[in-house]
């Protein structure tokens, strides 16, 4: 196989500008309350609403559409720089931006112009729905039925693991209007208010405290036929491809909670003594340090690459997509975890912020596509099948 010219790693005037912007807005508004937002399981859509005051809502929403018309690589130099205040914060919005997207993509001009103007500022914030009780990895298995009735479709099902379920203003919920697997599944646009509509109890998990996550529950719930997005049928496609920048939006994440969790080990190595010496004089510190940047700098360069992959619409894109956040989720949670350990039992302490990091960076191995899925993608690639 031919390899491609690599990408230009210098970043733009522009992109170093708004990494700035990003940086500052996390140690500001995120890193400052991260540790009792994730305590007190608060879902900061203030926060978030400055962030999107930003552009970083709709980030690579087209300009035409209200959107900052950014690229890929721009999302995930924002969303990296986010993560170092908040990993839980950046991702929530990084689902917020994946649904914004598909609407301007995949919509109509009424569905863009119903739904963007109040995306783009976070006014009303997005959830994707795919999963289901039955189906996880196996998405295209879903069974939430969307039958139609006249100029309406009537939805029964549950959908699982919502993230921003009950707060959020919009569901993108991929349901089954056709025949078994992808070809059947459509993408509705369906708001909070529609009758039959309900959420789960918000689940107690290991981390991303930050946001909820409840079940979607649809009795007879009834939405106008014009809350289809694209053509049915169609809904998988959608939700695959909104999956490709989603995960390299999740693995940005990933780097920049690995990022934070460094630089804390970092400042402690140097102060903290035992034996008569800084920690940091130890030759396996320094190793270990050593190998942490070493690592962080290859799950960037590959991320990078496949953003430029997304960018140029490169037929293995999705390949690259999956290899990135198999590779960067990974990388960063041993890393994050490595960091906790040079800390010795103060790592493992609420209050030095890094067992937040590494419970919230644990879930990225599993979301957006579990990092099996994410092999199988990658194998099908090489094998042709
Ligand atoms: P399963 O599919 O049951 O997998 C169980 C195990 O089997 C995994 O290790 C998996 O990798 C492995 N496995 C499955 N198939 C294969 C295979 N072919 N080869 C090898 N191994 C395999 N979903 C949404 O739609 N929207 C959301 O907002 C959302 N937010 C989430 C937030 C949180 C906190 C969590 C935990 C999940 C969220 N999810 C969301 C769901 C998430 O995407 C799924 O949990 C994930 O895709 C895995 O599905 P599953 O949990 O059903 O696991
Ligand atoms: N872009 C566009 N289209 C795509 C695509 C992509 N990235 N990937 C697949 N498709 C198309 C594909 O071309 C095919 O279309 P057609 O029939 O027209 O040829 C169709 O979709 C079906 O594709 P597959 O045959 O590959 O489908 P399969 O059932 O084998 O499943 C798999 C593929 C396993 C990759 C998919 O089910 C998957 O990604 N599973 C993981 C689910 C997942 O990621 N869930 C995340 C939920 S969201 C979340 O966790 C959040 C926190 C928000």
């Amino acid at each position: 196989m031919p390899l491609d010219q690599p990408p230009a790693f210098a970043l733009s005037d522009a992109t170093e500008a708004l990494r700035e912007v990003a940086l500052s807005f996390a140690a500001e508004q995120l890193a400052p309350h991260a540790l009792a937002w994730d305590e007190q399981r608060h879902f900061p859509v203030e926060a978030m609403r400055e962030a999107a005051a930003l552009g970083m809502a709709a980030l690579y929403v087209r300009e035409e559409s209200g959107g900052a018309g950014l690229t890929r690589l721009d999302a995930a130099v924002v969303f990296e720089a986010l993560s170092t205040g908040c990993p839980t914060v950046a991702a929530y919005l990084s689902i917020h931006n994946m649904v914004a997207w598909m609407i301007d993509r995949f919509g109509d001009d009424a569905q863009r112009a119903e739904w963007l103007p109040a995306l783009v500022p976070m006014a009303k914030v997005a959830s994707y729905a795919l999963t289901e009780p039955g189906s996880g990895s196996d998405a295209a298995a879903l069974r939430t039925r969307a039958r139609r009735d006249g100029d309406h479709y009537v939805l029964d099902g549950t959908k699982q693991f919502i993230s921003g379920a009950g707060a959020s203003d919009l569901y993108l919920t991929m349901v089954r209007t056709g025949e078994d697997g992808p070809g059947g599944v459509s993408a509705l646009l369906i708001p909070k208010e529609t009758p039959g509509l309900s959420f789960g109890a918000n689940e107690k998990k290991m981390g991303w405290n930050a946001q909820p996550t409840r079940q979607v529950i649809f009795d007879a719930a009834r939405v106008p036929a014009s809350a289809l997005l694209g053509e049915e049928g169609h809904g998988f496609r959608f939700a695959m491809a909104g999956l490709d920048g989603g995960r390299l939006n999740i693995a940005a994440c990933s780097l920049g909670g690995a990022e934070a969790a460094v630089a804390k080990a970092l400042a402690y190595v140097q102060e903290r003594r035992a034996f008569g010496r800084a920690i940091a004089d130890f030759q396996n510190t320094q190793f270990r340090l050593a190998d942490m940047r070493t690592e962080l700098e290859a799950a960037r360069s590959l991320l990078w690459r496949a953003c430029a992959k997304l960018d140029a619409k490169a037929p293995d894109a999705t390949a690259f997509c999956a290899m990135a956040k198999r590779f960067v989720t990974d990388t960063c949670h041993r890393i994050a975890d490595e960091a906790l350990q040079l800390l010795g039992g103060y790592g493992y302490l609420a209050e030095y912020g890094i067992e937040k990091l590494v419970r919230d960076l644990r879930v990225h191995r599993i979301l957006e596509g579990t990092n099996e899925v994410m092999r199988l993608i990658v194998a099908r690639s090489m094998l042709g099948r």
